[in-house]
């Protein structure tokens, strides 16, 4: 058991979906808070990441900074998805090692995983098969900072652990139509052709894929759960256990809209990989489990996307 109590905990990314979840979650908890803006620290900048941590010398550490995307941005821009993540692992975990960070969790992703894994996907299918060409930059640099961890607790008996979790959705999203993920894409989608009355809305590629989505609120009291109760050489998955094809996500996200039309397919679009849904059940032998459904997380993030204005609709 990882004492959290009086202790100092960097929330590195705490802007992003994630960080910002963390942040909400670790409100409850009795713990000194630890923020950077990225216009005062550059995670990819090694020189100014050891001033940062020597300064301010955190003692736990939730790594959820991160280069992400869609489908698409994870294609269009190779290079920063690989160079930007590898950098900030490397730096925040080599400096975590050498001022003397008692506990560091690196946040993956279910991409790291081969494009035909048998489903659901144990941790032990990392490394067994070729990746998803669409995202395996991302996916590459994720998979050198479970390394990383793995390298550091092997040689210097550091306690820092990953957790892979599946697709996310939430309040803070990027509803960004060239960049985002599926779920606020749809949700967006279907928000502007309600407004048009259009008599339809695009779904990129067949509407088949099966993924799996969990709600960013309940992510974070997972990692919370994790960094106090979990350590070991291997990385957790993190994810509810329920899949749902695109095409269905879209009809769900069409009720929560309230938007009728019909859904035109895009074949010119690349579906990714065929299915992704985590094995979870380590997660769920420590003691942890989801709460929040896919219905209940839909509505959530729709009235978050609404109350966001103008902010969330800037690209409307
Ligand atoms: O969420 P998504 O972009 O990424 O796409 P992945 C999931 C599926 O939804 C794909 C389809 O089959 C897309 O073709 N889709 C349908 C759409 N309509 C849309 C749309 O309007 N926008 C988007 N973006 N997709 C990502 C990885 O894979 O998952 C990342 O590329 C990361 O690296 C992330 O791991 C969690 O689930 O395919």
């Amino acid at each position: 058991m990882y004492e959290f109590s009086g202790q100092k905990i960097f929330v590195a990314g705490h802007r992003g979906m994630v960080g910002a979840a963390l942040v909400r979650r670790l409100e409850h908890e009795n713990v000194e808070l630890l923020t950077a803006s990225s216009g005062d620290l550059d995670l990819r900048d090694q020189a100014e990441v050891r001033r940062w941590m020597e300064k301010n010398k955190p003692q736990a550490i939730f790594l959820a900074a991160a280069k992400v995307g869609g489908i698409a941005a994870n294609d269009r821009f190779p290079a920063d998805f690989l160079y930007d993540n590898l950098m900030i692992e490397a730096n925040v975990i080599h400096a975590a090692h050498e001022f003397g960070v008692e506990k560091l969790l690196l946040l993956g992703s279910t991409c790291i995983y081969p494009k035909l894994s048998p489903q659901p996907i144990p941790e032990e299918a990392l490394l067994t098969g070729p990746l998803e060409p669409t995202n395996e930059w991302y996916a590459i640099a994720k998979i050198a900072g479970i390394k990383l961890c793995q390298a550091y607790r092997r040689q210097h008996g550091s306690d820092f652990i990953a957790a892979q979790p599946t697709n996310l959705y939430g309040p803070g999203d990027n509803f960004d139509l060239e960049t985002s993920h599926v779920l606020p894409a749809l949700m967006r989608k279907a928000h502007d052709a309600k407004r048009k009355n259009a008599p339809s809305m695009t779904v990129w590629g067949s509407g088949a894929p099966l993924r799996e989505f969990m709600h960013v609120d309940d992510l974070a009291d997972a990692l919370v759960f994790l960094m106090q109760t979990y350590s070991g050489e291997m990385h957790v998955n993190c994810g509810t256990g329920e899949e749902v094809s695109i095409q269905a996500l879209a009809e769900a996200i069409k009720a929560v809209v309230d938007y009728d039309g019909e859904l035109v397919f895009d074949a010119s679009k690349p579906d990714g990989t065929p299915r992704k849904l985590a094995d979870s059940s380590r997660l769920h032998a420590l003691g942890w489990s989801h709460a929040i459904s896919l219905q209940e997380g839909l509505a959530d993030t729709y009235r978050w996307f609404l109350e966001s204005e103008p902010d969330a609709l800037r690209f409307v």
